[in-house]
């Protein structure tokens, strides 16, 4: 039999313990429920998180009407797919302070790309990413709104029969293939002595070399698997603009192969697009979401549209 001592004894340790649960469940982290729906039902709910560097931030996510995906940009953190009806509990540490923009890689709606949200991270550790230095069309003080049409080139280049080109001083370096359009350096070289002997064909076809030559095999590897997931929608497989929401948009998209637009648009206008976005046109912002390696990757892909080496068109 149980003496009332330790009768006593046991209620005291019980409620001991009690009360220990009671203040872990209110100092324990506890996940944070975040809801995805489409962006016309909501989108992300709630869009704003907060975060404290080195401290982990529990989510737990449920999707409401589909299959979505989360992602935080510019970190290196593989998407997590949201199935409907399941939560999947996530757990992020971030180690360093800064507004991390999280986005849905699902393609859930037409207003797909608008599923985004922002994690703020606060912290005594000084951030370690370069502080953003301006973008290189404002470096360049370049309209990115402007129109670039040119005279077009009358056949399609071809970097393969550019290849075969030998010029002995002209070369399309980094800085070039960042700052100047192709139809510019195409001018600058027609006034060359050296490019005399060089068709006005020939000549294209030795830039569209050249600016294939500037991107390496992987860069273009991971510019189309990113194409692929966040531009086709509206750019289309080929980049002519006719992707399946392309009609949705309040502006034409425009075609990257065609001939009196492309070439009359440098690489630095490309970018500030990118990262920015349009005015009201229908073209989203990524600078948040990419690195710069990855825009660049998307850029060098890009100009795969007009000058790509096993286009039918070339004879
Ligand atoms: C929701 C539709 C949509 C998506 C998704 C989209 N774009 Fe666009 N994009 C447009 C529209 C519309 C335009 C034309 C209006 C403008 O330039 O702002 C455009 C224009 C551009 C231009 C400017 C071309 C020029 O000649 O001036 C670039 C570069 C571009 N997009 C790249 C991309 C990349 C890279 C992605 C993916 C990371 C992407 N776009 C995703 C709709 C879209
Ligand atoms: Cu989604």
């Amino acid at each position: 039999m149980m003496t009332n001592k330790r009768i006593a004894a046991s209620l005291f340790l019980l409620g001991l313990l009690g009360l220990t649960a009671v203040a872990l469940w209110f100092v324990w982290p506890r996940s944070t429920l975040v809801e995805a729906s489409r962006p016309e039902v909501g989108g992300w709910t709630p869009d704003v998180l907060q975060a404290q560097v080195g401290e982990p931030l529990k989510l737990r996510f449920t999707a409401s009407d589909m299959m979505h995906g989360f992602a935080v940009g510019q970190t290196d953190w593989a998407p997590i797919d949201i199935p409907p009806g399941k939560p999947v509990d996530v757990e992020l540490v971030f180690d360093e302070p800064g507004v991390y923009t999280f986005y849905c890689t699902r393609f859930c709606s037409r207003d797909h790309w608008r599923m985004r949200g922002t994690i703020e991270v606060t912290g005594d550790v000084p951030a370690k990413r370069e502080p953003a230095s301006p973008p290189l069309y404002v470096t360049l003080g370049l309209d990115i709104d402007a129109p670039h049409e040119i005279d077009p080139p009358a056949k399609r280049p071809s970097a393969a029969r550019g290849a075969t080109i030998e010029l002995q001083t002209a070369v399309v370096d980094e800085e070039t293939y960042k700052t100047q359009s192709p139809a510019q350096v195409w001018q600058e070289l027609r006034k060359n002595s050296e490019t005399e002997a060089l068709t006005d064909r020939e000549l294209w076809d030795w830039i569209a070399w050249s600016w294939q030559n500037q991107s390496e095999p992987a860069s273009l590897e991971l510019g189309k698997t990113l194409y692929q997931s966040n531009c086709l929608s509206c750019h289309g497989p080929k980049g002519a603009g006719d992707g399946p929401i392309a009609v949705d948009q309040p502006t034409a998209v425009p075609d990257f192969a065609d001939l009196s637009q492309m070439p009359g648009a440098s690489s630095a206008l490309l970018h500030g697009k990118i990262i920015r976005g349009g005015m009201g046109t229908g073209m989203p912002n990524w600078g948040n979401i990419f690195t710069e390696d990855e825009v660049w990757a998307l850029i060098d892909y890009l100009w795969t549209f007009p000058f790509a080496a096993e286009v039918e068109e070339t004879q």
